[in-house]
């Protein structure tokens, strides 16, 4: 155990240790007595991260009961985001709180191995795809199909994905005065007591949120060197792909397969479903999935839907795939990295003591209190299923605290904004055109480009980021569409593939679903920030005029 709470003599030892671990800046030097500044923890926790068999024991940032006698009202299970914002949320409310991780820091896979990383491979995405698009014009040079390496820019990830982390820590220690033990796992003694480093504490209630792993198809072989998932991608590459299969068609396998594509690593992607048409996504527009699965072939991605794995190919690494395409026939793809998107399941050992109801793919059921079978258990995240989202695991964790604290919340997230990456970004809310059609009698859109219109000529819309696309080949600047009810005039979905709209789609999806919901004049109204990437406001105040509004 270590106590990072206090500036004592084993802090001390602490302070000292970290200081050897490498250059920090002056200025982020901790003081004598002064708790670990942010880059004193990003050491510590680089350190332990890459040094795991040598940093065993947990830290400790937990009041004595000296300090604090009173009761727990949650311990969470996990601190990733359900369980950090569920802790800083209940802690708010004047409740006691611990939390904690297996690993040295909060804020889970989000920033080691999930949306961070992620995020940061699809803005290399996107530069790749316009640099390979431009090169020869302008100050683009001629485009180094070499150049790009995979193991490269995860290496760079793995560099720097202490800070994040770092801050974290800082952030739930001293601004929001949580209580945390990490860097050691928790054992579940029963509903009301977890066991961490040989202590027992109790507490009102448990809150489980330990999330989800990327589920693997049960084929010979899939266990090779070679195969990888979004996580062992980050933590176990150690050569340059060549040549990408991926297998399955969620959203991991869009956006990292637009990635290793863009890299210059020819990919192929094998899906039952097809893409965009998985059952973890809703409202899509076929529009729109149209444009982005065109997209995706045009930069030379290789996509076969209705495709079935059946046997992953090696000698001890991986060198092929062989899998079944629709109509039967069994075909072979030599390969040297095979890439799982198949989907998550959690991992519920821990959890036997109590005893969980669980639905029939595996996931913990909770209701919209966040309560589970149990009573005094709550559970939040991945762990209870779809969709694998921020703003679900983070409101999930609040809502169980809120229910904890003694409020009657409930969490309804049926309904969401959503979005992927592919070089794009892809977002949308409400209904699709199709869904709209099919609940409305007078449904009208505004689409660019129109129908009608020719794609290759056609350059809207376009705004940041996709300017240079647009003076080149429009077609690549972007598609976007609002869907509308002619007759009450409000708005009934928004779609949009380009770059720079996704926050806006926050705060539409809020207005549009409010029960006055949200019209196409109070849409004209706004006053846009030209260009502004989702050109929904002027292209309204272009059909506002009209009394009974026509398609755009
Ligand atoms: C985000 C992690 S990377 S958390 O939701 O802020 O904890």
């Amino acid at each position: 155990m270590i106590d990072i709470r206090n500036p004592g003599d084993g802090f001390k030892s602490l302070r000292a240790r970290i200081g050897a671990l490498g250059p920090l800046r002056d200025g982020d030097r901790g003081a004598e007595g002064a708790p670990l500044t942010v880059g004193e923890w990003a050491l510590l926790i680089d350190d332990i991260v890459a040094h795991p068999e040598d940093n065993t024991e947990g830290l400790w940032n937990v009041a004595t009961p000296e300090e604090d006698g009173s009761e727990y009202d949650a311990i969470f299970v996990g601190g990733g985001a359900s369980g950090r914002f569920g802790s800083a949320f209940l802690k708010a409310r004047g409740g006691r709180q611990l939390t904690i991780d297996a690993w040295p820091f909060l804020g889970g896979s989000c920033p080691h191995q999930a949306c961070v990383p992620h995020h940061l491979f699809s803005e290399a995405a996107r530069e790749l795809d316009l640099a390979r698009h431009m090169q020869g014009r302008l100050w683009y040079p001629p485009f180094d199909e070499k150049r790009a390496s995979i193991a490269e820019i995860v290496a760079l990830f793995k560099a720097g994905r202490m800070y994040p982390h770092a801050i974290m820590n800082w952030q739930s220690k001293e601004q929001l005065d949580m209580e945390f033990i990490l860097n050691a796992p928790a054992t579940i003694i029963d509903e009301h007591t977890v066991e961490v480093e040989g202590q027992r504490f109790q507490a009102r209630n448990l809150v489980l949120c330990t999330g989800a792993r990327t589920m693997y198809p049960d084929v010979p072989g899939i266990a090779t060197k070679g195969v990888y998932d979004f996580a062992t991608l980050i933590e176990d590459l150690d050569y340059e792909p060549n040549r990408c299969v991926i297998i399955g068609g969620s959203k991991v396998a869009l956006e990292y397969g637009s990635f290793f594509q863009a890299t210059g690593c020819r990919t192929t992607i094998l899906t039952r479903s097809p893409l965009m048409r998985t059952a973890s996504l809703h409202h899509v527009d076929a529009g729109l999935r149209e444009y982005v699965v065109a997209m995706m072939a045009d930069r030379g991605i290789e996509i076969v839907e209705g495709a079935e794995l059946l046997e992953v190919l090696g000698n001890g690494k991986v060198t092929g795939v062989r899998y079944t395409e629709p109509g039967g026939a069994v075909r072979q793809i030599d390969t040297d990295f095979v890439f799982v998107g198949t989907g998550e399941r959690p991992d519920l050992r821990m959890y036997a003591p109590l005893g969980l109801a669980t639905d029939e793919r595996g996931f913990v059921i909770a209701d919209r209190h966040m309560r589970t079978s149990v009573p005094g258990v709550y559970a939040a995240g991945d762990l209870i299923g779809p969709p694998m989202e921020m703003f679900k695991a983070r409101k999930c964790g609040v809502g169980a605290a809120r229910n904890i604290m003694g409020e009657d919340y409930e969490f309804d997230f049926t309904d969401y904004p959503d979005f992927l990456h592919t070089t794009y970004e892809v977002t949308w809310c409400g209904l699709s055109e199709a869904e709209a059609r099919a609940r409305y009698r007078n449904v009208i859109k505004i689409q660019m480009p129109p129908d009608d219109a020719d794609p290759e000529t056609f350059a809207l819309p376009a705004a940041e980021g996709s300017m240079l696309y647009a003076f080149t080949r429009p077609v690549l600047s972007g598609w976007l569409k609002l869907v509308i009810d002619a007759d009450s005039r409000k708005i009934l979905g928004a779609h949009h593939v380009g770059y720079g709209a996704k926050d806006a789609f926050q705060y539409i999806d809020y207005l549009i679903r409010r029960p006055e919901g949200f019209t196409m004049d109070q849409m004209a109204e706004l006053n846009e920030l030209f260009l502004n990437p989702e050109h929904f406001i002027q292209l309204c105040r272009l059909r506002a005029g009209q009394s009974s509004p026509v398609n755009l």
